[in-house]
């Protein structure tokens, strides 16, 4: 694999030692959509001796002048596929990583509502096609990116890493049956594997059919604000940067065959949240539509992350206060980024989901 290519290649030329004399060759999947391309530049920024390979599809999510500053950076390189290929998974794989970090997904709810298919491919069947790649390849450790949806709605205690898993979503449902073959790997062949489930992320680069950043994008272009249903339901929203440092951790501290949930406390409605996104961006509260409720809506997520935080000594770094106001700020200065992704296919999305709404 090279640098910039659209294929799998030739592999890392050179080898690199951590502290403790450990070569850190990390495979990340998924690194061109959101998290996973502020995760790339997070390590890419915090370990000097860390080598990234970043495997990614490039669905209409994946979009790679989020890394465009990191191209040209001997420790990067890029390989365009998919995680449903098991040949090139294989080959990938046999040039050596010592940890898989798994982003690569469908990741919108609403999308999995209009056709739950692709969350199946990639969710489910590509999970499983790069845990048996990692058992073949005998990789040291495998970072199951999950979700808090897995363990469906609350109306009363947080979710712990042992509250039942109940999904609602299509989405949720893939990504839990993701996790429990995560575990299988773990049980049934000792494949050091390891999950971490996180609240609702925001932050730069994320797809505008996301909450906030169509909120703040669609308050820019003075379009209406589609909130669904009441506008009550609750999400712990985590700036994404802390998401990131604590998969960092996990990967340096992580026990395998644990699961870490990663959230903040930082619960808010879905009304307080744009009400907030409005009054920063100075338009008026008039701009938000109550729309029909999306089905099987979840009505509030909640994380107890003192797993994490009391084993791995991961705390959030960032206040909502001001990591929200530096999120909508990206936006406005970032305005050919948002512009460039708001068409095309986006604009069809958009019609399908939100007409006679
Ligand atoms: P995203 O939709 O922004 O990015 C997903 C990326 O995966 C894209 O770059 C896409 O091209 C790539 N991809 C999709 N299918 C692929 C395939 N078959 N092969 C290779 N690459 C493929 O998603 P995100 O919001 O960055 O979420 C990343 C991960 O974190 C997901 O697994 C998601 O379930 C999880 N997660 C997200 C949040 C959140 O709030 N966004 C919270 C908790 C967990
Ligand atoms: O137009 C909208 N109007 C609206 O009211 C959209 C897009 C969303 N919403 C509501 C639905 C949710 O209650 O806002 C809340 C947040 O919605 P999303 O941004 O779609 O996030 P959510 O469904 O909570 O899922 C997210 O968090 C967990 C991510 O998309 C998942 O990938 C992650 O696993």
């Amino acid at each position: 694999m090279t640098r910039g290519s659209t294929g799998p290649g030739t592999g890392f030329t050179r080898r690199i030692n951590r502290n403790n004399g450990e070569t850190v060759r990390l495979l990340v999947t998924g690194g061109a959509g959101f998290i996973g391309s502020n995760f790339i530049h997070y390590v890419l920024s915090h370990h000097s001796d860390w080598q990234v390979a970043n495997l990614d599809k490039l669905t209409y999510a994946g979009n790679l002048t989020n890394l465009d500053d990191v191209q040209s950076d001997p420790r990067y390189r890029f390989a365009k596929g998919d995680i449903n290929d098991r040949k090139l998974v294989s080959n990938l794989l046999s040039q050596g990583f010592d940890t898989i970090v798994n982003f690569a997904a469908e990741s919108h709810v609403d999308r999995s509502i209009m056709d739950a298919s692709p969350f199946i491919e990639t969710n489910i069947v590509g999970t499983q096609v790069l845990l048996e790649g990692a058992r073949q390849s005998g990789i040291k450790l495998f970072l199951q990116v999950s979700t808090d949806e897995v363990y469906g709605s609350t109306d009363s205690n947080a979710f712990t890493e042992e509250t039942c898993l109940a999904p609602n979503s299509p989405y949720a449902a893939s990504k839990a049956a993701a996790d429990l073959l995560c575990r299988a790997y773990w049980r049934t062949y000792g494949l050091p594997v390891i999950i971490t489930r996180c609240s609702n992320n925001y932050g730069p680069y994320q797809f505008p059919e996301k909450l906030i950043p169509l909120v703040v994008t669609n308050a820019l272009e003075m379009k209406q604000i589609p909130i669904y249903g009441d506008g009550l339901n609750v999400r712990d929203w985590i700036y994404v940067e802390d998401h990131c440092r604590a998969i960092d951790i996990v990967i340096q501290k992580g026990k395998p065959g644990e699961i870490y949930n990663v959230g903040v406390g930082s619960e808010r409605t879905n009304l307080e949240l744009v009400y907030k996104l409005l009054d920063i961006l100075g338009r008026p509260k008039s701009m938000v539509t109550f729309v029909a409720d999306r089905p099987g809506h979840d009505r509030r997520y909640a994380i107890d992350a003192t797993r994490i935080s009391r084993e791995l000594g991961w705390q959030p770094a960032f206040s909502y206060e001001s990591a929200i106001g530096d999120t909508v700020n990206w936006y406005i200065k970032h305005e050919a980024w948002w512009r460039r992704v708001k068409s095309g296919e986006y604009l069809d999305y958009y019609k399908r989901m939100y007409s006679g709404k």
